[in-house]
């Protein structure tokens, strides 16, 4: 074998089977307590907390290993402020015109709008930009694998840490948002594919009262 390969030890956390089905249960209940959440605090975050989120983002699978996504963090209140105002006008005409009937009436219970006050905020918003390819230092196109299913494995990374850290984020989809590269001025070959803002809730925020499908309905064993 030409390629290098070195031992992986994940040590066994649990030593019994009813160690494991407590630890399931009691980190699913952290789990569900996620929620997006649209009202944010401004109250700061040290920034090597957003630096440790990025680094556990970066560690998702992705194909052939090519980690093919940017994360440009912005706490720049000059930047937020251009970020919102761009987002703001896409989605005064998707809510306007652009989306459908249907699309509106599956959004009602959500109460979302045009207006995107949590970019200004929040302390910290993340884009993930996702690379449709690499560029080379000699200017060559190289192939990036299963971009969308590695970028999107990244963001999941990047919300599950959010949350076990006591704080909220909002998987935001300005559309199109192709404003965010120009405005970012980010290469070519980067997509913006997420926006989300990280920082504390606000003391009133709320979230719709919605439930999660039973495992009845998502789980199947064949
Ligand atoms: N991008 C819009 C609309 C929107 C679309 C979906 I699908 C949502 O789950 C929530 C909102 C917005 O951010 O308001």
């Amino acid at each position: 074998m030409s390629e290098e390969f070195v031992p992986y030890n994940h040590p066994v956390k649990f030593d019994n089977d009813q160690a494991l089905i407590n630890a399931s249960r009691s980190l699913n209940k952290t789990i569900q307590g996620r929620r997006s959440v649209r009202e944010f605090s401004d109250n700061p975050i040290p920034p090597e907390v957003i630096d440790n989120l990025v680094r556990i983002a970066a560690s998702a699978p992705s194909g052939a290993h090519k980690q093919p996504w940017t994360f440009v963090v912005v706490s720049s209140e000059t930047y937020k402020a251009k970020i919102r105002e761009a987002a703001e006008k896409e989605e005064y005409l998707n809510y306007n015109g652009r989306m459908s009937d249907d699309w509106l009436n599956d959004l009602r219970k959500f109460g979302t709008n045009w207006e995107k006050e949590f970019i200004t905020t929040a302390p910290y918003i993340i884009i993930v930009f996702k690379k449709s390819y690499d560029i080379e230092s000699n200017g060559d196109k190289a192939k990036n694998y299963y971009v969308n299913e590695s970028v999107g494995i990244a963001c999941g990374f990047l919300l599950s840490a959010i949350h076990q850290l006591g704080l909220v984020s909002l998987t935001h989809t300005p559309s199109p948002m192709n404003f965010l590269a120009e405005l970012l001025e980010r290469p070519t070959n980067e997509k913006a594919f997420l926006l989300m803002p990280v920082g504390y809730a606000a003391d009133s925020a709320v979230v719709p009262s919605i439930d999660r499908k039973p495992l009845s309905e998502v789980l199947l064993n064949y």
